[in-house]
């Protein structure tokens, strides 16, 4: 089956370069998406976006030219709870990557061994309008529940403003629950303002809340290199993403958000992206444990 991408939609940029920034050995990028191939891999009738291909082997050769040792492969909105693309590529990565599904209340048992068999670890709830239609809270609960019983964590994403509307269901989760992309704060507003203190206060109280410090590209509102000369290159973000760090280093976990999809106006060199990591976690201790040796406790217990 062909797709025509959704117009406007900016491909992810195919000459990364190589980051000034040396990854720890190890290191694990623990936010990233495949995107069919459609032809093989259709994307689900209910998407909200149409991507183009973004693939397992193009996603293999970006974890070895930046120097990632493993992936976290986030199932994407656009192919629904059809988890197969990012299972295939799981399995294909040989141990290497561990992945995070979609799935609805009518999942089996079965499949729900399935899916750990192939490597996944986590179930992801997606509270961002755009991007999902809304599921209610008692199917999502019931799938914590069921997932808790493998020993799989929940990710959330969601937009900073409904936090205050989604804490009561969040706090409830029996689960490890990580946020991605630190609950996306709108970095314009102040570090101190309401809205972030509450996203920390969240993270400060519940021992269970994990944080991806990621997608400084999304987040930012200064802008990309082009925009605003390399070294300053997203540096609005810097604050937001160094205090999680710094307050929370042991519950903290970064990853590309390769293939990148939904971005309008600039697509990011992932290389730069690397280079980014150095100003949210400032010392090599810090960086091993964003990079390590927390995302080896969360995925790879065994080899931890
Ligand atoms: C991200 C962010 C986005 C999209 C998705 O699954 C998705 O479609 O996660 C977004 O549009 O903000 O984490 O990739």
């Amino acid at each position: 089956m062909t797709f025509d991408k959704t117009p406007g939609w900016l491909d992810w940029y195919a000459g990364p370069t190589k980051p000034r920034f040396k990854l720890p050995p190890g290191s694990v990028d623990a936010h990233c998406h495949v995107f069919g191939p459609g032809d093989e891999f259709p994307f689900a009738p209910e998407r909200k976006y149409t991507p183009c291909d973004a693939g397992k082997q193009q996603l293999f050769a970006l974890r070895d030219h930046l120097g990632f040792a493993r992936n976290v492969i986030v199932q994407a909105t656009c192919h629904g709870a059809d988890n197969r693309a990012m299972v295939d590529a799981c399995r294909a990565a040989n141990g290497k990557a561990r992945g995070v599904a979609t799935v609805k209340r009518s999942v089996s048992d079965a499949e729900l061994n399935e899916l750990h068999a192939a490597g996944v670890r986590g179930v992801r709830f997606n509270f961002v309008k755009r991007l999902v239609d809304f599921t209610p809270k008692d199917e999502l609960m019931e799938i914590a529940t069921r997932i808790h019983q493998l020993g799989w964590h929940v990710v959330i994403y969601f937009e900073a403003v409904d936090l205050p509307e989604l804490w009561d269901f969040f706090t409830a989760l029996p689960n490890t629950i990580v946020v991605d992309h630190m609950g996306r704060p709108d970095v314009a507003k102040p570090i101190d303002g309401p809205e972030f203190t509450l996203f920390l206060k969240f993270m400060q109280q519940h021992a269970n809340v994990w944080s991806k410090v990621s997608c400084p590209e999304r987040l930012s509102v200064s802008g990309p290199p082009a925009l605003n000369g390399e070294r300053n290159a997203y540096r609005d973000v810097v604050p937001f993403a160094r205090r999680v760090v710094e307050q929370f280093p042991d519950r903290v976990l970064w990853g590309t958000d390769w293939p990148h999809p939904n971005l309008k106006n600039h697509m990011p060199d992932d290389g730069l992206l690397v280079d980014f990591i150095p100003h949210i976690a400032v010392t090599p201790e810090l960086q091993q444990k964003l990079l390590v040796t927390n995302p080896m406790r969360l995925y790879w217990p065994e080899e931890a």
